[in-house]
């Protein structure tokens, strides 16, 4: 049985596996799943959550932040995780992860029926959202390194999350995010896996 990679079409985090797996060149399967069916997984991941990758043995890894790690490891290629800035760089993946986690809340929040919604709860995320994207703007010079880096897929994962479910308002206000972003998504990979 090869490894496979359950992911949805549109999951922010199955997008930073896919997007991980593909820069390191991994032969990896990836299946498209609903989750909210998918009770067979449960011995793989009992969270039931996407994306979760499941070894030739059986195994299950996840989360996102794990599966990336472990592409990472198996890779033999350039780390993506480079040393020489560790806590910098694992603090702008959480951030970017928040971001996403946000992105994901309120989307369910406001997919809720009227009378179960609660809008200050909506509002709480956007505002999230919107501070931790204006404060990435003054990260851009971390950003902005020239080999690959995990916090690079990530941010900018996020950045697309935020433009296709919420608003593209912060890149008015951060022009130099907007910038970086553009250029990144310029990428062959991240414009393949672009949310649509
Ligand atoms: N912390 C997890 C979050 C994964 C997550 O929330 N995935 C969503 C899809 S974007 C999911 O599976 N939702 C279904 C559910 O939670 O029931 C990660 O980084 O992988």
């Amino acid at each position: 049985m090869p490894t496979i990679l359950y992911n949805a079409p549109t999951s922010p985090f199955g997008r930073i596996a896919k997007i991980t797996m593909l820069e390191l060149g991994l032969p990896v399967e990836e299946k498209l799943i609903d989750v909210y069916t998918a009770d067979y997984m449960d011995k793989t991941n009992p969270l039931r959550q996407l994306p979760t990758l499941e070894l030739e043995d059986g195994r299950g890894i996840y989360d996102s932040r794990v599966i990336c790690r472990y592409f990472d490891g198996i890779s033999g290629k350039p780390t993506l995780y480079p040393k020489d800035e560790s806590w910098g760089l694992d603090t702008r993946i959480a951030l970017g992860l928040g971001i996403m986690e946000a992105g994901l809340l309120r989307r369910m929040e406001v997919v809720r029926p009227d009378s179960e919604k609660s809008p200050s709860y909506i509002t709480k995320q956007e505002a999230r959202i919107d501070r931790s994207i204006d404060h990435l703007e003054g990260l851009v010079d971390k950003l902005a390194r020239k080999e690959l880096t995990m916090d690079q897929i990530v941010v900018a994962c996020a950045l697309d999350y935020t433009d296709f479910r919420y608003a593209d308002a912060w890149r008015k206000r951060n022009p130099g995010l907007d910038r970086w972003q553009r250029a990144f998504g310029e990428r062959p990979i991240m414009k393949a896996t672009k949310p649509s």
